[in-house]
């Protein structure tokens, strides 16, 4: 990265095919298991952070709005960590914009603290390696140690705060692609680090999530390189069911489920019985994906339109790694 510039910074968002869902250390947000992600390229976030010694506070400027303290407190922790290798004090402006297709709850942790990795660093004339950028995003929000790359990624655990990073695993140029199904809800969902917390002290289960996903990433990783849509959906979709029989089974229990949501996954179920290789994954809120072949978005798309208003569906396909934007 060039040194010492205030640019915009790109970062798209991703969906995890193994989920990351229990955290080992929560203040350096180590996880619990690998996980291993697609990014995809209808759901960004563009970033700028400005160093301004004028300023006695950081700011964090969202769509337009200045956002409150608790979103900046997350944003914090990626500024406060740039300051501290770049030997400056200087508070800062972040100015960020997510472009996502409807107002449907999509936007994401992922690339937001993806993109503010790299617009930090690059602002405070730092020259991060992608490894060093999926470490410092990790601290933002552990999902966002994967959107520094495009296609799928894997966020290895490590055994510290080191060595926890996010490397390439492929770049999905193949025929894989993603259709979201967006669901109408109005509840107050558990956070994912509460759900993640409740899990990991109280689940019975979670030491079959732990062995199963090792063995679940060792399976989707050699059906990726063989470009098999068929077994990485179904272990996608495994992998996903199992994060949510975690939540079941915690005390107190908790779902991320609507009944709508459930109908979603019926569909998936009938547009298989049609004959399409199609799979779900879900994540900490109602909404349902459905892993499938990019060629075939379109006639999906068309099958689901009988049943789904135009905003309720989103088509997505393998997106890139972060950009920094020349003006
Ligand atoms: C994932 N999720 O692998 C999992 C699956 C949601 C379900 O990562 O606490 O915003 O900031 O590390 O990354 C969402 O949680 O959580 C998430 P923190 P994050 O994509």
């Amino acid at each position: 990265m060039e040194n010492n510039q205030s640019k915009w910074v790109r970062a798209y968002t991703n969906i995890a095919f193994i989920k990351y869902w229990g955290k080992k250390n929560e203040e350096f947000i180590l996880p619990q298991n690998n996980s291993l992600s697609l990014t995809l390229d209808a759901f960004y976030t563009e970033t700028k952070v400005t160093f301004d010694k004028n300023l006695d506070n950081d700011i964090l400027i969202l769509d337009g709005e200045e956002e409150g303290p608790n979103a900046l407190k997350k944003a914090q922790v990626i500024l406060d960590l740039v300051r501290e290798m770049a030997g400056i004090k200087t508070r800062a402006r972040i100015d960020s914009k997510n472009f996502v297709p409807t107002a449907a709850g999509l936007a994401s942790s992922a690339s937001g603290l993806a993109a503010l990795a790299g617009a930090a660093s690059l602002a405070a004339g730092l020259d991060l390696s992608e490894i060093e950028l999926s470490r410092l995003a990790r601290r933002g929000s552990g999902s966002a140690s994967r959107s520094i790359y495009g296609g799928f990624a894997e966020w290895l655990q490590g055994t510290s705060d080191e060595d926890s990073v996010a490397v390439p695993v492929d770049d999905a140029d193949w025929d894989i692609g993603m259709l979201f199904i967006i669901v109408d809800d109005n509840r107050k969902d558990v956070s994912s680090t509460e759900g993640m917390r409740r899990v990991v002290e109280t689940s019975p289960y979670y030491d079959g999530w732990i062995s199963s996903a090792a063995e679940d990433l060792v399976a989707i990783k050699t059906a990726i390189a063989n470009h098999d849509l068929k077994t990485t959906g179904e272990i996608a979709e495994r992998s996903a069911l199992k994060m949510h029989a975690l939540n079941l089974s915690a005390n107190p229990p908790f779902n991320y489920w609507s009944p709508d949501s459930i109908v979603a996954m019926r569909k998936v179920t009938e547009l298989r019985e049609m004959g399409y290789p199609v799979y779900l994954t879900m994540d900490a809120g109602p909404n349902v994906k459905l892993i499938c072949k990019a060629s075939q978005l379109e006639e999906i798309y068309a099958i689901l339109k009988k049943d789904y208003r135009e905003e309720q569906l989103v088509m997505a396909k393998p997106g890139p790694g972060m950009q920094i934007l020349e003006d």
